[in-house]
């Protein structure tokens, strides 16, 4: 994407408007089946809202100390699994207004911003865990799909 339509501003509203639906804090395009490198996201838990939208974005720097969270993903429904991640990162994309963005995430919102830059790339949180635990959460999403299937 090397500019912002009104298709672009549209699909990132759909795709808040779908992660607050969900409830998530974070969405990225290719989960709607979308083939662009868009993302969505807001970590404000309590207060107000802090939506963001990040078109192309690129990681430029992470921290060496890492944080462990707990991370879900809307693709892979009731499966949660702790994830140890660069702490902090910092980020550039084109915002919706056209402009190039920059900024350091730290926290909640860093965890978030490398989830959904990975959905970018087709990678998810289950490729960070042990081969157990992961063929563990495979198999449970197969079943579903099948059961799914079926219904
Ligand atoms: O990208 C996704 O699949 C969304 C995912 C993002 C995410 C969660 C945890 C760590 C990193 C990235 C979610 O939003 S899962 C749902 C979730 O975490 C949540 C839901 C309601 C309230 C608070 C959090
Ligand atoms: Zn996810």
């Amino acid at each position: 994407m090397r500019e912002i339509t009104p298709e672009i501003r549209q699909l990132a509203a759909d795709m808040l408007e779908t992660m607050y639906d969900a409830p998530g804090i974070g969405l990225a395009a290719p989960q709607v089946g979308v083939t662009k490198r868009l993302i969505v996201m807001d970590c404000i838990k309590e207060g107000d809202p802090e939506p963001m939208a990040l078109v192309n974005p690129e990681i430029l720097w992470s921290s060496e100390d890492v944080s462990a969270y707990e991370e879900g993903c809307l693709s892979i429904p009731d499966q949660y699994a702790e994830v140890k991640r660069p702490a902090e990162v910092q980020v550039r994309w084109l915002g919706l207004d056209g402009t190039v963005q920059e900024r350091q995430f730290a926290g909640l919102w860093a965890t978030c911003v490398q989830h959904e830059i990975d959905h970018l790339d087709g990678k998810l949180f289950i490729d960070y865990l042990g081969p157990l635990k992961r063929q563990m959460i495979t198999r449970k999403m197969e079943k579903l799909k099948r059961e799914r299937a079926r219904a």
